[in-house]
């Protein structure tokens, strides 16, 4: 090493040094080990949500021959955006903000295969004494102006543990097929870098967005054909 390259390593040490100086470390492994605990309870209500809407679909099928889901994804949000998302709300990092705060870490998305499904699973979720509804958005009655249709549910559900229950937050979507594959493909082109999205771009997706509505309903005026027997359906 010569002595230039000694001086940038000598500067580059104390750097690194001052760094950790400003971390208290135990406090930060401690804050560390409690989040890693919160996703955790987000995990087990992620299970519990699933399990229920399983169960549902299981039954239906038995009943009627036919399957009301037509598919599940659920996503814990990540480290990153659960700080984005604390720092857009101006909320400080504790544990306990960030489950009083933040609605959506753990979030269940349930894919329909008619749109009556949406509000029939909504419904035989919600009268399950043990789910508490904190929020209900239907954007699929009120449809945002970008074309955006789901039913949004904030709800509460016990996980049981060892020694204690816990109640846990969980969002769920419930949309049909051709809602889900609007809003894949419009979260994919509006959020593409590098790509200027323009207001005729926004326009054709709106366009997208309503001509998928009318396919749910062509599908939907089948289904009742089809099933025209089952009154139940
Ligand atoms: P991700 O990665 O999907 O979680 P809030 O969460 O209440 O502060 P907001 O916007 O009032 O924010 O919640 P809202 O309206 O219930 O929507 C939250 C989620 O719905 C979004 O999560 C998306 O998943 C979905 N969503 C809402 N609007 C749109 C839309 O126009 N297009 C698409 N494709 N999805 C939408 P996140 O946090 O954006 O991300």
């Amino acid at each position: 090493m010569n002595k230039k390259e000694y001086k940038n390593e000598e500067i580059y040490r104390r750097r690194i040094e001052h760094l950790f100086e400003s971390v208290n470390l135990e406090k930060a492994r401690s804050w560390f080990e409690d989040f890693q605990q919160l996703m955790a309870y987000y995990r087990c209500a992620i299970m519990e949500i699933e399990t229920k809407f399983n169960v549902l679909n299981e039954e239906f099928s038995l009943e009627h021959d036919r399957n009301p889901i037509n598919g599940m994804k659920s996503r814990l949000k990540s480290p990153i955006s659960i700080k984005e998302k604390l720092d857009r709300k101006n909320l400080d990092t504790d544990i306990s903000t960030i489950e009083q705060e933040l609605n959506d870490i753990a979030g269940i998305r349930v894919i329909c295969s008619f749109p009556d499904d949406v509000y029939m699973l909504a419904d035989a979720l919600l009268k399950q004494d043990d789910i508490t509804l904190i929020e209900k958005k239907d954007y699929i009655k009120n449809p945002k102006p970008n074309g955006y249709r789901s039913l949004h549910l904030i709800v509460s559900v016990p996980i049981f543990l060892a020694k204690e229950k816990r109640n846990m937050k969980v969002e769920i979507q419930l949309r049909t097929i051709a809602q889900d594959f609007w809003a894949s493909l419009e979260h994919q082109l509006r959020y593409k870098k590098d790509t200027n999205f323009t207001d005729e771009m926004a326009n054709e997706l709106l366009y997208c967005a309503n001509l998928s509505a009318e396919l749910d309903e062509k599908m939907d005026t089948l289904r009742k054909h089809t099933f025209e027997n089952d009154h139940s359906l």
